[in-house]
């Protein structure tokens, strides 16, 4: 019996093993990564997508608008890179990845619901509300929209770069605050209003109302991986009273993921990305 070798081969096997899980993320992180995009940066379409008729930008560029076959959504492109993240403006990096060009409307959800025979606890159809976002939607209805849709719900991370671009701006189209800009009770509504219709207020990449009209699923927990339920929302709604303080590009709010209300919905993101927040507990976001 040799002990000093039982130990080394012990030591081998653990090492290997903490190896393998620490390997198994980065990985998984690289295919995810290439499957879109590749090494050069060019802007793959996703699955069941074509550049949009409404294109202005070059492929790779930021802003890049593809079109989905499958539910219609127009989507933005938004490079990967580094950017700043949080009130703190912390220093954060992503992989390229697309977002919806605008909240999920009512017609979109509709059709997807009459696609998949999908039962929605909440959510029901109204008319005239068409190009209205879908509201009283679930998390769980939401990633449900998501996966027919070949798309995923957005994390913080995914969620803020796309709303304030890389240089840590305070609302998405930039520094001032503006009236006309967001769907907010600045602006003298009384309700959620038609997606898309303030253009003024798009972030560098184009995409709409990340601030103001309803807010919106992510699917990162509100407190970290301790907090087991709440999941943080952005960009704050119509409603928010106090709105240059909530509606902008930090604000965090959170929900389960089984709740619903009339001021909340959501909007898409692909590929979906690991994301952990850089902000000690993920609380002030
Ligand atoms: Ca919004």
């Amino acid at each position: 019996m040799r002990p000093g070798l039982v130990r080394v081969g012990l030591w081998h096997r653990w090492l290997c093993a903490l190896a393998a899980c620490l390997c198994v993320p980065y990985v998984s992180w690289r295919a995810t990564a290439a499957d879109g995009f590749g090494v050069d940066g060019a802007a793959a379409v996703p699955p069941g997508s074509r550049v949009s008729p409404s294109n202005t930008r070059a492929p790779g560029e930021a802003g890049f608008t593809v079109v989905s076959d499958i539910d219609g959504m127009e989507l933005v492109l938004v490079p990967g890179g580094e950017f700043l993240y949080g009130e703190d403006r912390v220093a954060c990096e992503l992989p390229s990845f697309y977002i919806d060009k605008h909240e999920v409307t009512n017609d979109q959800f509709a059709r997807f619901v009459a696609a998949t025979g999908y039962a929605p606890r909440r959510w029901h159809y109204i008319e005239g509300r068409g190009s209205h976002p879908a509201v009283n939607v679930s998390l769980l209805d939401a990633e449900a929209y998501a996966a027919w849709a070949g798309r995923a719900i957005p994390t913080e991370g995914q969620w803020e770069k796309a709303a304030r671009g890389t240089d840590g701006r305070p609302y998405p189209w930039g520094a001032e605050w503006h009236d006309t800009y967001a769907i907010t009770p600045e602006c003298g509504v009384k309700g959620d209003v038609p997606v898309g219709s303030v253009p003024l207020g798009a972030s560098p990449y184009g995409a709409l109302d990340m601030v103001g009209n309803v807010w919106e699923w992510t699917v990162s927990p509100y407190r970290g991986d301790s907090d087991g339920g709440r999941r943080a929302l952005r960009g704050g709604a119509w409603d928010a009273h106090k709105g240059k303080r909530r509606a902008n590009c930090t604000y965090r709010s959170k929900f389960p993921p089984e709740r619903t209300d009339g001021k909340l919905g959501f909007r898409c993101v692909w590929p979906a990305q690991p994301w952990a927040s850089p902000v000690a507990g993920g609380e002030r976001g």
